[in-house]
C-alpha cells in the first residue's frame, strides 16, 4: 500500500519546500499585479510592488482578501485568466444571496484532485477502494472534489450525492463501499440508520471516512467510528480556495496538514490583524500560491484554528492546523450548507406581513440539523384570520428554502412575542451540541 501519493512533495525538507514557496508565491503575486485590476489597485494604493514580496516574511505586506472582495467584483472580477482558459465554475452561498463564484483552469482541476488523492492516501487508500461519495454534487465543491481526487487514485467511485438515506446503505452494503466522503454529521446519522434498513456494521465494508464541511469534535469521531466500523479523518477545505482537500490530518491524528506547496497558511489576531506565532488561536488566512484561474492573497476564510510546523510521525513535513473550533463571523453550517443570518434577513424584509423581528434556532434531531426560523407578524395581519397565516408561513418557507437551498421550519409569532435585546439582537440560537 502506498504511503504517500506524492512522496517527493509530501515528505521534502522545510528548506526545500520553503524554496519551493517562495518561487511560487513571488510568480502569483506578480500574475495577480499584472493580471487582476482589483490587486493591482490595491497595491498600488498602499506604494506596494510584486518585486517587494519575496519570501512567506514579506506575506504580511500584502492586503487581505476577503468574501465581500469577491462580492464587489462578482463574479468573475478576481478571475487571474480569461473565461476561455476556465473549465468549471462553482461557487458558495454569501451573505446577500450573491454567490462567491470560483473558476478552475484545467491545470487548477488536476491540482484540486492530486491534492483529494494525497489526502485518501493518507487515510490509508489506494486503487482497490470503492469510494462513495455522499457529499452534495453541484456548485458546491463537495461532491465534485472527493470525485476527482478518487478517480485519480484509480479507485472505483460511487457518485452518490446526498440524501435517500436507505438508497445509501443499500449501495453501501451491496455494492461493498470501503470509503465514505460525507459530512461527520450525515454519517453519524448513516451509523444511527443501519439498524431501521435491516443492516448492522458487520454487513458493510467501510474502513475509511472522509468527513468534512462542517466542525465536529473527538467525541463525535468516536460516535461515528463506532457505528460505522471504520477510522474517520477530518477534511477541511472552501471553495474560494480549492473545495475539500485543503487540508486533512493523517493516521496520527494530530493536526490536519496543510498542502503547503499550493497554499500558504497564516494565523492573525482576529481583531487586530496581525500574525501570530505557531500555536495561537487566530484566524486562518490563505494565500493559494499554485493555482491559475483564481489565485487569492491573504484570503481571510474566517475559521479559527492554529497551526503548527513542528515534526509529524508520519513523515509529511506539511505544516498541520488545529481543527477549525468556529468562525470569527455570524455563517452557520447547517447539513454542511453555509447559512448567514442575513440571508434569512434579506427574504424577510421583502415581506409587508411580518415584524422585522425574528430568531434562527438551530437543533440537532437524530443527528440531523433541523433549522426553525421564528418571526413576529405585523399586527394587521395577526387580527386576520388563521389561514392567512399559514399562507404567509407557506410563503416564507419556499423563499427562505430557495435562497438557503436547505429545507426549515417557519413558525410564525404573535406581535412582540420574540425577546427584544437592548444590544445586539441575539439572531441565532445554536443548540447544537456536537
Ligand atoms: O465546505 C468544502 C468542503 C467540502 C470541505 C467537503 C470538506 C469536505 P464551503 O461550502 O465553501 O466549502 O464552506 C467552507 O466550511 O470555511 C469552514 O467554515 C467549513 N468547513 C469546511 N471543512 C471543515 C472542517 C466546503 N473539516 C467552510 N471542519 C469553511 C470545520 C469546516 N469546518
Amino acid at each position: 500500500m502506498k504511503k504517500y501519493w506524492n512522496p517527493y512533495i509530501e515528505t521534502m525538507s522545510r528548506d526545500e519546500l520553503t524554496a519551493l514557496q517562495n518561487l511560487r508565491l513571488r510568480a502569483t503575486v506578480e500574475k495577480v499585479y499584472q493580471n487582476v485590476s482589483y490587486y493591482r489597485d490595491k497595491m498600488q494604493k498602499i506604494g506596494l510592488l510584486p518585486a517587494d514580496i519575496q519570501t512567506a516574511e514579506d506575506l504580511k505586506k500584502l492586503p487581505f482578501t476577503t468574501k465581500q472582495d469577491m462580492r464587489d467584483t462578482y463574479p468573475y472580477g478576481l478571475f487571474a485568466e480569461p473565461l476561455e482558459a476556465i473549465s468549471r465554475i462553482h461557487a458558495s452561498s454569501g451573505t446577500t444571496g450573491k454567490q462567491t463564484v470560483v473558476g478552475y483552469t484545467k491545470r487548477d482541476l488536476d491540482l484540486w484532485s492530486e491534492c483529494m488523492a494525497r489526502c485518501l492516501v493518507m487515510a490509508g487508500a489506494d486503487r482497490t477502494d470503492i469510494v462513495q461519495v455522499c457529499y452534495g454534487y453541484g456548485l458546491f465543491t463537495g461532491g465534485l472534489g472527493a470525485h476527482g481526487g478518487a478517480e485519480m487514485l484509480g479507485a472505483a467511485v460511487i457518485p452518490a450525492s446526498t440524501g435517500n438515506t436507505r438508497r445509501q446503505i443499500t449501495m453501501m452494503k451491496d455494492f461493498g463501499s470501503t470509503v465514505l466522503c460525507c459530512t461527520p454529521s450525515y454519517a453519524l446519522f448513516l451509523g444511527d440508520s443501519l439498524k431501521e434498513f435491516g443492516c448492522s456494521k458487520d454487513d458493510i465494508r467501510l474502513k475509511i471516512g472522509v468527513f468534512g464541511a462542517e466542525p465536529w469534535t473527538p467525541k463525535m469521531r468516536a460516535e461515528i467510528e463506532d457505528r460505522l466500523g471504520l477510522e474517520a479523518f477530518d477534511i477541511y477545505g472552501l471553495s474560494e480556495i480549492l473545495g475539500p482537500s485543503v487540508s486533512q490530518d493523517c493516521k496520527c491524528h494530530q493536526g490536519l496538514h496543510v498542502w503547503e506547496d499550493s497554499f500558504m497558511p497564516e494565523i492573525v489576531d482576529t481583531e487586530t490583524l496581525e500574525p501570530l506565532p505557531d500555536g495561537e488561536r487566530g484566524e486562518l488566512v490563505i494565500t493559494t500560491i499554485n493555482k491559475e484561474g483564481l489565485p487569492l492573497i491573504r484570503f481571510r476564510t474566517r475559521d479559527i484554528g492554529s497551526i503548527t510546523h513542528e515534526k509529524c510521525g508520519c513523515g509529511r513535513v506539511h505544516a498541520r492546523m488545529s481543527k477549525v473550533t468556529g468562525r470569527s463571523d455570524d455563517m452557520l453550517i447547517i447539513r454542511g450548507v453555509n447559512v448567514f443570518p442575513s440571508q434569512i434577513e434579506s427574504v424577510l424584509l421583502e415581506s409587508s406581513e411580518i415584524a422585522p423581528h425574528y430568531q434562527i434556532i438551530v437543533e440537532r434531531v437524530n443527528n440531523l440539523d433541523l433549522m426553525t426560523v421564528e418571526i413576529e407578524v405585523s399586527e394587521n395581519l395577526f387580527s386576520d384570520y388563521v389561514k392567512g397565516l399559514e399562507d404567509t408561513e407557506n410563503k416564507l418557507k419556499a423563499r427562505i428554502e430557495s435562497v438557503l437551498g436547505i429545507t426549515c421550519k417557519v413558525r410564525l409569532t404573535e406581535p412582540k412575542s420574540i425577546q427584544r435585546s437592548e444590544g445586539k439582537a441575539k439572531r441565532v440560537i445554536d443548540k447544537r451540541i456536537i
